[in-house]
């Protein structure tokens, strides 16, 4: 475990509201008991889906092509990404799994029982899940992009541990992140495992983290799981594995964006690239078409030459210092961290 020193300047930036929001019904007893029904309310209007479809075209027809990495997550995406998660190359996921399993008790003493574990980009909710018995906590709010995802991991989740009151929150949080009134504002502990951080530009990532140091109130706090700097072989490998599951997962974003779109990207039309660039310190996803393509939608195209690439991610990496010392801008204090023995991943504890 390690100490890191603080500093502060609290950056503010403005969010939109839009999201999914999954509300448990609680008007039929017995279902709630057995099959606990969920009920979904669609709060995002014809406004918000017009903006992301003119962020889409707005990407796609810039000098430099690119798709936001949130067109990775629909049901098919979110299944090939839990399958990364598994490939001998990838390794971030398991050795932050080692990193909480080692030490959930001294995080446990660090973080507090009882509070409410707001779990960002919940995924399959098996990360926090896992701290569940040491962690202990009130209330259990799995927020994440895929809803058919969340629904399915949260009713099995309610069945294994009756005790903890559970929500699901659908929602984007590349704009920000604005939770519901009905999440208590004491206590809060927000998790963001993964080093999905990593998805944002540094600066965005200190905007994003004052945003929630902000929300985060009386005793809150964030529990956070960073990717670090390593040699480049290692990473390029994790993002360009050798069955073709990182390929996969990035040429569907095509297909996600077909259906969003109404574009005609043929995905056989196209290749992964996946590498680290360590003068930007992260490992940076592109589409390269093989041939010269011309792309339709609904009112635009776009021509695209052999070998254009479409820029459809970036996963930045940082030292243990340096992501230190970003949590500290954010407003964050009395920052700690754990890593593994080689110094791969780390966890972030640090309060509001
Ligand atoms: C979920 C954003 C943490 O950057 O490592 C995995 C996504 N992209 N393989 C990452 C991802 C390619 C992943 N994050």
């Amino acid at each position: 475990m390690l100490q890191l020193n603080k500093k502060e300047n609290p950056m503010v930036t403005a969010h939109t509201d839009n999201h999914l929001e999954l509300v448990r019904s609680n008007s039929h007893r017995a279902a709630r008991r057995t099959t606990d029904a969920l009920r979904w309310r669609n709060r995002e209007t014809i406004a918000d889906s017009w903006l992301g479809r003119k962020e889409l075209i707005a990407g796609l027809t810039a000098p430099h092509p690119w798709i936001s990495s949130k067109y990775f997550y629909d049901a098919l995406g979110s299944q090939l990404f839990d399958a990364i998660t598994r490939l001998p190359e990838y390794y971030p996921t398991r050795t932050e799994a080692a990193i909480l399993a080692r030490h959930v008790n001294d995080i446990a003493r660090t973080v507090g029982t009882g509070r409410i574990l707001i779990d960002l980009g919940a995924g399959n909710c098996e990360k926090a899940a896992a701290l569940f018995p040491a962690l202990r906590p009130a209330q259990y709010v799995a927020v994440d992009i895929s809803t058919e995802y969340l629904e399915t991991a949260l009713f099995r989740l309610r069945q294994q541990f009756p005790g903890i009151a559970m929500t699901g929150l659908g929602m984007d949080m590349s704009q920000g992140l604005s939770l519901p009134d009905s999440i208590p504002d004491a206590g809060r502990l927000f998790f963001y495992p993964g080093s999905s951080i990593g998805n944002f530009t540094p600066q965005e990532a200190t905007s994003f983290l004052s945003d929630l140091q902000l929300q985060c109130h009386r005793g809150g706090g964030l529990l956070i799981g960073v990717d670090l700097i390593k040699e480049k072989a290692i990473l390029d490998a994790a993002y360009d594995d050798a069955l073709g599951v990182t390929a996969a997962f990035n040429l569907n974003a095509l297909n996600n964006v077909n259906s969003v779109l109404g574009s005609d990207f043929d995905v056989r039309d196209w290749r992964h690239c996946g590498f680290f660039n360590p003068t930007m310190s992260r490992v940076e996803m592109h589409l390269e078409t093989r041939l010269a393509v011309e792309v339709h939608w609904p009112g635009g195209l776009r021509c695209f030459e052999a070998g254009e690439r479409i820029h459809t991610e970036n996963s930045y990496k940082y030292s243990v210092e340096d992501f230190g010392e970003l949590l500290s801008k954010a407003g964050f204090t009395n920052v700690t961290a754990w890593t593994d023995q080689r110094k791969w991943f780390a966890t972030f504890y640090a309060t509001a």
